[in-house]
């Protein structure tokens, strides 16, 4: 085993110098905190999202160049743009054409990460921020990544889902906290767990609610409470013409 992970060690530290060589890798980060602290109105990160676990297939031919081009035009704050295939249909290409697309836009590299492997290719993708999801990592993980993603000039948003994991997993290398509305075992989602955690979250984290947003109602009760970014993605993605839905 200590022979398979020195291997691996080299490898990864070999990907890693080859990664630095990217041209996007040495690209000024644009920071999503100070974006969205900036407006003095809800702040929308629009997602980019084809296809979920739990409605199957949003739209499986949109353009990510268009799409996100149409985000940023409707006057979104930062994107997110899914690059995990298995689950979320999503590709480095959809990230890399939607990165193009929107070159003073804050981008968040949406995905599972739990290596810091995945940090040198978010870096080399031209991310700006990176999620790291509470209820897939250990608290020691999240700490381990977070660090590791600010030496990279990287900002992260912390996702959780309840007091637990927040309690067990804010860290200073945190940046932004997500309040995912969206239960994991049952995909159900209620906004009243974005509210139910307004207070827990200390001030110095820029307070973003995530998932089963819909309507203004619902994110200017929200941000009455705190929050500063909304993270949507279905309500766009779904319509016959995402890179319009954020100006309606
Ligand atoms: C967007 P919605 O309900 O607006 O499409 O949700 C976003 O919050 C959701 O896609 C999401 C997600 C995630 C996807 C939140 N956390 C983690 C993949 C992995």
């Amino acid at each position: 085993a200590h022979k398979r992970s020195e291997v691996a060690a080299s490898k990864v530290a070999k990907h890693q110098r080859d990664f630095e060589k990217d041209t996007l890798f040495s690209r000024p980060t644009l920071s999503l905190a100070h974006a969205l602290r900036q407006t003095p109105a809800p702040g929308i990160i629009a997602e980019f999202k084809r296809q979920s676990p739990s409605k199957g297939i949003i739209n499986a031919h949109a353009r990510p160049e268009v799409v996100t081009a149409g985000f940023t035009a409707g006057g979104a704050k930062g994107l997110s743009v899914l690059t995990d295939t298995e689950f979320f249909g999503g590709t480095f290409d959809d990230f890399s054409k939607a990165r193009a697309a929107n070159p003073h836009t804050p981008m968040l590299r949406k995905d599972f990460m739990v290596d810091e492997y995945q940090l040198f290719e978010a870096k080399s993708l031209g991310a700006d921020v990176i999620l790291l999801i509470a209820a897939c990592l250990s608290p020691q993980e999240v700490q381990t990544l977070a660090r590791k993603a600010h030496e990279l000039k990287l900002e992260v948003l912390l996702e959780v889902h309840n007091a637990e994991e927040l309690r067990e997993c804010l860290c200073e290398d945190v940046d932004m906290v997500g309040v995912n509305n969206r239960n994991l075992k049952t995909f159900s989602t209620f906004t009243e767990t974005s509210l139910e955690l307004a207070e827990t979250i200390p001030d110095t984290f820029v307070k973003i609610s995530e998932s089963g947003l819909k309507d203004t109602e619902t994110i200017l009760n929200l941000f009455q409470h705190g929050y500063q970014g909304f993270l949507i993605g279905e309500t766009f993605m779904k319509t016959s013409d995402p890179a319009v839905a954020l100006e309606h």
